[in-house]
């Protein structure tokens, strides 16, 4: 087989790559590890920046999502019991879409279906190959029978965990890496919301978050032990221990019901330089992770994808490589201003195990900051909305 561009991995950063692609006519294949219901059966990101829904519509693929989607204009801190919300619309004159990341990766596999783009699931042993020559191939197997890709680019949207960054050498990428001693142990419930808007909440017990995926479907998370066990956590003890973050009038509020889901996910900060190797691209998770506390994973991911899909369009329209050889760096400009932001809202709302009574206090002067100084509520708000693209 031949295309244009083979692409590593059906998650978002990998669909919504191949959907404004094949909207410009540059042929696509997208090969995936996973089936598309494991795919499709991941809990993750729920809060998209307003570029990232300016993206979404540009595909053709928003309708679903200013359909279902919640439009939310700001957010709530509670810091000890202490409540504040940071109202963007008038901080900042922007909102940010609650509609969550399985909702965006069945309306782009939809899109993609339609389209009649090759997608191949379950794909084994999967391989990048000669992306150092004009000539780079894809190998993987499937249903015991191997094939080969020839392409002119191959794009790695395979996630932290994926075959591209593994295949690059080692001396030819710096990497950049902070793994926090906690995680988030996550569960989506069909109850209502407690609130009308997220609830980020920093206690001594733990930093707690409130979120949702739709007027009738809550998401929670706690801080947990980095090696903590999920099975050592039955529903009521989570509902006990959200409750016991939560300010008093919240807590009371909070509708508890069976979990529908419950996962742990690891906190780290990680990027990796450059995010190209001669006709290899890395985008996405494939290329950097933040904590989830800023929600800008899944927003970065589609920030990489609208780069490097201009470069590619310029290269396959004009015949210019400026838009492929700008795009690690101009990528990598707004990765790094949200790694910076996220590992904040990190450090300002988590317990963290090894602070001291003055570290503690710095985190509350951090709240007590934001509360009494538009400045830094603009900034907050600024960043948590998605810096431009
Ligand atoms: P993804 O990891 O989503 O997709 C990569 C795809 O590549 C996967 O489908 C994988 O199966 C496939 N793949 C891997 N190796 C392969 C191989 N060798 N060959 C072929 N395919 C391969 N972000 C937020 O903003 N908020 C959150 O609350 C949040 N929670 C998260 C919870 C967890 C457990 C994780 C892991 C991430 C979370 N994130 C969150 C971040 C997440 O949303 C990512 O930013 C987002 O999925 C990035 O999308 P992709 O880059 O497409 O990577
Ligand atoms: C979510 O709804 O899953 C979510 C929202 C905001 C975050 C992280 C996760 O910062």
């Amino acid at each position: 087989m031949r295309v244009q561009v083979a692409i590593i991995g059906a998650g978002p950063a990998g669909l919504l790559l191949g959907r404004l692609l094949q909207n410009r006519g540059i042929e696509t294949v997208i090969v995936e590890r996973r089936s598309r219901a494991y795919v499709l059966g991941r809990i993750r990101a729920g809060v998209l920046e307003q570029g990232t829904v300016d993206l979404l519509d540009e595909a053709g693929v928003g309708q679903r999502m200013h359909a279902e989607g919640l439009v939310h204009r700001g957010v709530e801190f509670s810091f000890d019991g202490d409540r504040h919300r940071f109202d963007f619309e008038d901080l900042i004159g922007r909102r940010v879409m609650v509609y969550g990341q399985t909702e965006v990766t069945h309306d782009l596999m939809a899109a993609r279906d339609a389209s009649g783009a090759l997608t191949i699931y379950e794909a084994d042993h999967v391989s990048v190959d000669d992306f150092d020559s004009a000539n780079p191939r894809v190998r993987y197997v499937k249903d015991g029978v191997a094939h080969e890709i020839a392409c002119d680019f191959i794009a790695g949207c395979d996630g932290y965990h994926g075959v591209s960054r593994a295949s690059v050498s080692p001396d030819s990428l710096r990497t950049f890496e902070r793994v926090y001693p906690f995680g988030w142990l996550g569960v989506l419930s069909e109850t209502p919301p407690v609130a009308d808007e997220l609830i980020y909440a920093h206690h001594e017990r733990g930093f707690a978050l409130c979120s949702m995926r739709s007027p009738t479907r809550s998401r929670y998370y706690v801080q947990c032990a980095s090696d903590e066990d999920v099975a050592r956590w039955t529903d009521d003890r989570f509902w006990d221990e959200l409750r016991s973050r939560l300010d008093p009038e919240t807590a009371e509020q909070l509708v508890t019901g069976p979990s529908l889901e419950k996962s742990i996910a690891p906190l780290r900060s990680f990027v990796a330089e450059p995010m190209r190797f001669g006709r290899l691209f890395l985008a996405g998770d494939a290329a950097h992770i933040v904590p989830p506390t800023g929600a800008k994973g899944l927003n970065l991911a589609a920030s990489d994808v609208r780069y490097l899909a201009e470069g590619l369009i310029e290269f396959y329209g004009e015949g210019s490589e400026a838009g492929v050889n700008a795009y690690s760096s101009r990528a990598l400009a707004r990765v790094w201003k949200a790694e910076r932001f996220s590992w904040w809202m990190t450090s300002i709302l988590h317990t963290l195990p090894n602070t001291d009574s003055f570290g503690r206090r710095i985190q509350r002067s951090e709240f007590d900051y934001l509360v009494g100084s538009r400045a830094a509520a603009q900034s907050l708000a600024e960043n948590y909305t998605g810096l431009p693209v």
